[in-house]
């Protein structure tokens, strides 16, 4: 199996984000990647696709934004992280804004993740990790691929971070495999945390199904999506399928919830699946809420393994740094 990291993802080091209440270190540590990374046997680094796979997602705005935050943050006569503090109520007009802490409040939609010096840089490779490990996929001399991304994407949406999220690799990757001939691509989403930006991404899109197991969002972040009732909209109505499990979820009813997650997958009838794989699913993960235990994940793999399609699984959350590497080799051995 192929194994993607990329060492320039480790340039992203946010400082502090807001945990109930508090400034906290932020969890998103560059030790999460590098103890994946330590964890698998060997793994190649990534290659550069450009901008282009990232346009097909993200706004030109959004992205200009992106690359540039840090420093207009600097040049606003501000130190360490840039983050906002205002922002918009959902549907307020397009408002033309130059000031750093308007564009922060624009694109972005919580207070948990800071653009750092290096966040430009580590998104982009984590974009561009994601693309090295379809690659083989894309061509056939692979049949299951692993992309250590940091920082994650699935909370990123067309015009925004959040979610310790700045670009969706997973969704970079499903629209790249399109371009290349994938006309049906299903996404699933194991994260503990619903996936919404990946979810905004394909809301209307009957191309891509969007199916996502996480802690219920009555009691979990990100709150404002991921409920049953969100099912797609427009030409996606029936391609968005949610499936929120209560806080101390255990195996049984955690692969209740994935059959009927591959069933919609195996009906949708793709020819290509990403899985984008939180690890924070785990029993002691610091932030998450389910009971998975490191002996489980392997059983996780396999029912998806057993769909037999092309898999190319994307690395999202998990935040247990000392366990980190065991869950991941655990995961990827039962493919
Ligand atoms: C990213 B991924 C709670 C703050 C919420 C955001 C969690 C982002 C998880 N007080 N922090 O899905 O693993
Ligand atoms: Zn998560």
């Amino acid at each position: 199996m192929l194994q993607v990291f990329d060492a320039r993802q480790l340039a992203h080091a946010p400082a502090l984000e807001l945990h109930n209440g508090a400034w906290v270190p932020h969890v998103d540590v560059p030790a999460r990647a590098q103890s994946i990374a330590d964890s698998v046997a060997s793994f190649t680094p990534a290659t550069d696709f450009g901008m282009a796979p990232l346009a097909r997602v993200h706004t030109a705005e959004y992205l200009d934004f992106l690359a540039t935050a840090h420093e207009r943050w600097l040049a606003a006569g501000r130190t360490g992280d840039a983050i906002g503090y205002a922002w918009p109520v959902v549907a307020r007009r397009s408002i033309p804004l130059d000031r750093i802490d308007g564009l922060l409040g624009r694109f972005s939609f919580d207070a948990s993740t800071p653009i750092s010096a290096g966040t430009w840089t580590s998104s982009y490779w984590a974009a561009q990790t994601a693309l090295t490990a379809l690659a083989p996929l894309l061509d056939g001399t692979q049949r299951t691929t692993f992309a250590i991304c940091r920082p994650p994407g699935h909370h990123a949406g067309a015009d925004y971070l959040g979610g310790y999220c700045y670009l969706n690799n997973a969704a970079i990757a499903a629209r790249a495999a399109q371009d290349r001939g994938h006309a049906r691509v299903a996404i699933l989403d194991i994260d503990y945390h619903h996936g919404n930006g990946t979810q905004d991404i394909f809301y209307e899109d009957p191309t891509v199904l969007f199916a996502s197991i996480h802690g219920d969002p009555v009691t979990d972040y990100p709150f404002f999506w991921g409920h049953a009732d969100e099912r797609g909209a427009g030409a996606g109505e029936g391609t968005t399928l949610n499936l929120p499990l209560p806080r101390g979820t255990t195996l049984a009813p955690y692969l209740a919830a994935l059959d009927r997650a591959l069933d919609a997958i195996k009906r949708f009838a793709p020819s290509l699946v990403i899985v984008s794989f939180g690890a924070d699913t785990y029993e002691a993960d610091p932030i998450s809420h389910f009971k998975i235990a490191t002996a489980d994940y392997p059983t996780l793999a396999r029912r998806i393994a057993g769909l037999g399609l092309p898999t190319l699984i994307v690395m999202e959350g998990g935040y247990d740094v000392g366990a980190l590497g065991d869950n991941v080799r655990a995961f990827l051995s039962g493919f």
